[in-house]
């Protein structure tokens, strides 16, 4: 620490500085994060000092974060559906494998299904509870062979994760048969949609990834992804609202006795960001968002493929991939490269038509 305090503006020239030195959305091809909403922006600042970790003292807050919760439980087809805002995907994983596990104290050597795609936070939420990760083969077109996802289970299976919306693929898993799986054997069923959930709803075909599906049971979805809100807000929800009390430990000292949550101190900075925007937006504005997106998903893959360079899988979501070599991308472009070394472009919301173009345009003379 500082003996002495700074002067402001000397102090914010220094903070100016080290934020020049981030880079802008404009080239950014990788990320699953966007630029906010204005409207996210604005509502954030509102709420700057709020912490619904002391609901308490903050109720509107909390009604805001109840809000959040139901316009997602209806949009998912359960408006009884529980839930809270957490930091995002990593977190609501981690909550909903936590939840899967207390279910099932009896089991000694626990162990979850997970496809091959699933995020690594699942590898952290296994660390933290101590749960084996089965890994499940992906069929070729990069989804979850369900088959050999029962094959895998046995009597100390707690959970059964699907993925809806992958983070290199953009592939949504066959979510309605591993329900049927889950529900002979009585499973724990997860769908990790911290991307897809803000997508799929709007498209022209969703394919089935809710609580439509009898047997899903918890539903992981990030507003700070396509949902355009500030960072970090993401959402668990469960269709059986009482399953949190499961998690339930005493707070003696706050203005509420118990909590089921990951965090304690939790902002409502975000939470109201992310009720903004879709509150802003509607269905319909939400709809023009993600059909945009896809559009430009489409015609980057169209674009791509008449330089020869063909898509690695065609995509549920507006993750775009191809079999390319690194040397033909160059330039300021920042992308991302698979596992399985393929070029994967994400087409959010601040990746517009101009961007697509001028990126396709670039990739074309390297190939020329
Ligand atoms: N589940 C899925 C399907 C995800 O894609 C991600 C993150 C998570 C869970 C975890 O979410 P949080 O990171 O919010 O905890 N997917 C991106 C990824 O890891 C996140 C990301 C965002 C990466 C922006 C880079 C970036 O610039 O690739």
């Amino acid at each position: 620490m500082l003996n002495k305090g700074r002067l402001e503006e000397e102090l914010f020239t220094f903070l100016a500085e080290k934020r020049s030195r981030d880079l802008e959305y404009d080239y950014i091809l990788s990320s699953m994060c966007t630029i906010p909403h204005s409207v996210a922006v604005r509502a954030h600042c509102m709420f700057m000092e709020t912490n619904l970790g002391d609901p308490g003292l903050f109720p509107g807050t909390l009604s805001l974060e109840q809000l959040l919760i139901s316009r997602f439980a209806t949009l998912f087809h359960c408006p009884q559906a529980g839930g809270y805002a957490t930091s995002g995907g990593t977190e609501s994983n981690i909550q909903a494998l936590r939840l899967a596990k207390v279910h099932r104290s009896d089991c000694v050597l626990p162990n979850i299904i997970v496809p091959d795609s699933a995020h690594f936070s699942f590898k952290k939420a296994c660390d933290i509870l101590g749960l084996e990760m089965r890994r499940v083969p992906l069929k070729k077109d990069f989804r979850m062979d369900a088959d050999l996802a029962a094959e895998q289970i046995d009597k100390n299976t707690v959970a059964l994760v699907g993925v809806a919306g992958t983070t290199e693929y953009g592939m949504v898993d066959p979510i309605a048969d591993l329900a049927k799986i889950a529900c002979q054997h009585d499973l724990f069923f997860h769908i990790d949609a911290a991307f897809g959930g803000m997508v799929i709803p709007f498209l022209e075909n969703p394919p089935p990834f809710d609580f439509a599906v009898p047997g899903v049971t918890s539903i992981a979805v990030d507003p700070h992804k396509m949902g355009m809100s500030t960072i970090p807000c993401g959402c668990l929800l469960t269709r059986d609202p009482d399953l949190f009390s499961s998690l339930n430990i005493e707070t003696p000292y706050l203005t509420v006795k118990k909590e089921f949550t990951l965090a304690g101190t939790r902002p409502g900075a975000p939470v109201a960001g992310a009720l903004a925007v879709m509150d802003y937006l509607g269905f319909d504005g939400m709809t023009a968002v993600v059909s945009g997106c896809m559009k430009n998903t489409g015609r980057l893959i169209a674009g791509m493929e008449t330089f020869g360079i063909p898509r690695a899988a065609t995509p549920d979501v507006n993750v775009a991939t191809f079999i390319c070599d690194k040397s033909r991308v160059q330039g300021p472009w920042k992308v991302s490269w698979t596992c399985k070394k393929h070029l994967r472009i994400v087409c959010m919301p601040h990746v517009h038509g101009g961007r697509i173009e001028a990126f396709i345009k670039d990739i074309g003379e390297i190939h020329a």
